[in-house]
């Protein structure tokens, strides 16, 4: 198998194993557990994921002897090198599916993240609703621009779903749990990213 992709389903790694699935190319999951037993087999301490990210970091990716890690990084090397119809077709679709992909990580994850924690990833006793607040708060206009960009097409590259929409989509997966009643455009397309078979099996291997 020359495709192995690290990381437990239940973190950033279901980004890359998306994107496996949707590819419907062979890999091995290599489940290691970012938090549990460092020094375990499937530890973050475990050799072959340290050489795949010396940060430690899930996801990565050996792909026949090639180290890559960051999730975004990891979906766009293997959407355009597996060519399936997820890479854009167009020089102008490529930097679409760069813009979203980085728009992900810096405007999206870090509020859905702060929003989720403290409105029902913690322990009850631990959340702090005015953290979610603010985070919700802060990601009003991101989200309003991901809204009116899909007012003009289907997604975010252009007609068809590519690496852009399973990108932002895969980073947005919580925030399905917002009121988006004045956000139909991104409703519908969050909506269809999480009916694609490819992210139901993915889904499933956490359980969800
Ligand atoms: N920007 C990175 C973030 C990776 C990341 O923070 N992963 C978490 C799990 S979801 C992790 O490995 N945390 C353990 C640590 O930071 O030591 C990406 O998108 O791949």
């Amino acid at each position: 198998m020359s495709l192995r992709i690290y990381g437990i389903a239940a973190s950033r790694a279901i980004r890359a194993l998306w994107m496996a699935e949707e590819l419907g190319i062979p890999y091995e999951h290599v489940p290691i557990h970012y938090r549990d037993d460092p020094d375990g087999p499937l530890g973050k301490n475990n050799p072959g994921f340290r050489r795949a990210n010396p940060l430690g970091r899930v996801p990565a990716i050996d792909d026949d002897g090639f180290a890559l890690w960051e999730s975004m990084a990891i979906n766009l090397y293997l959407a355009r090198k597996h060519d399936k119809g997820l890479w854009p077709a167009t020089v102008e679709g490529e930097g679409l599916a760069y813009q979203w992909s980085f728009f992900a990580v810096t405007e999206i994850d870090p509020g859905v993240g702060e929003w989720a924690s403290h409105s029902f990833v913690l322990p009850e006793d631990k959340r702090e609703p005015a953290r979610a607040a603010a985070a919700l708060e802060r990601l009003q206009r991101p989200l309003e621009v991901v809204d009116a960009a899909l007012a003009k097409r289907p997604f975010l590259a252009g007609d068809a779903f590519t690496v852009a929409d399973l990108n932002l989509a895969a980073a947005m997966f919580r925030a399905r749990r917002m009121d988006h009643a004045a956000r139909p455009n991104l409703a519908r397309w969050l909506a269809d990213c999480f009916a694609r078979p490819a992210a139901r099996r993915a889904w499933a291997m956490r359980g969800e």
